[in-house]
């Protein structure tokens, strides 16, 4: 396979998922273009993205004359077809949780911590919006869980799963960088101390600064 073709990548550097995409090729030390697209412009999602990806939503991935859409599929893509580090263990009890932790992240953490409490409470307010104090009320309760969640489920090593980056800490790290912006964040963290640590230390790692949105 020809690691050599040009790579793009298209969304917007604010969203969570484009920015998972982009840690994993970060990571990799793959080269590759940023190409802006407005799902949310007035007109609607641009037409030629449509093609691209039917259900309107970013990322979408180019590698040459290949295609794909949905994050948990490119981000395999480009662990499989590039050199580096791994981003998945081999060992399957650790691949497992690492698994485990992506689902977690993508079922129940994204529209909690990310919609119901990042956008209501931190976008909104930039946009001198006023928040829905219903919406978030009832997310705090569910961030709890996911963040025992994660906090259990991580370990007390260099990164969330094991002693190498993963797929955890690239789903984990774009909500965390939106949730943590939010009040509300500082009570339901202080309880889990490992996951601060991870937090900690991932948030300053170079991918991280490479893809501040
Ligand atoms: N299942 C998709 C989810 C991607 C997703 O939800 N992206 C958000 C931005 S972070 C989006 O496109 N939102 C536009 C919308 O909801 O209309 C994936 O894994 O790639």
């Amino acid at each position: 396979m020809p690691t050599t073709e040009v790579v793009n990548l298209y969304g917007a550097a604010w969203s969570v998922y484009v920015r998972i995409v982009r840690l994993a090729l970060e990571e990799k030390k793959v080269k590759y273009g940023l190409v802006e697209v407005d799902v949310f412009a007035e007109t609607g999602v641009p037409q030629e993205h449509l093609t691209r990806h039917p259900f309107g939503r970013i990322p979408a991935f180019e590698h040459g004359e290949f295609e794909l859409y949905e994050t948990g599929a490119i981000v395999r893509y480009i662990d499989d077809a590039f050199p580096g580090c791994k981003l998945q263990p081999t060992d399957p009890r650790a691949r497992a949780k690492v698994n485990q932790i992506v689902g977690i992240l993508d079922s129940y953490a994204y529209r909690t911590l990310v919609w119901d409490v990042y956008v209501e409470r931190v976008v909104l307010a930039r946009e001198g919006r006023l928040a829905d104090e219903r919406k978030i009320a009832a997310a705090l309760p569910r961030a709890a869980v996911c963040l025992s969640e994660l906090n259990r489920l991580s370990d007390d090593r260099e990164f969330l799963i094991g002693g190498d980056v993963t797929f955890a800490d690239l789903y984990a790290a774009p909500m965390f960088a939106c949730f943590m912006q939010a009040p509300e964040a500082v009570s339901l963290m202080e309880q889990h101390e490992k996951f601060v640590s991870w937090w900690k230390r991932f948030a300053v790692r170079d991918s991280m600064s490479r893809t501040i949105p």
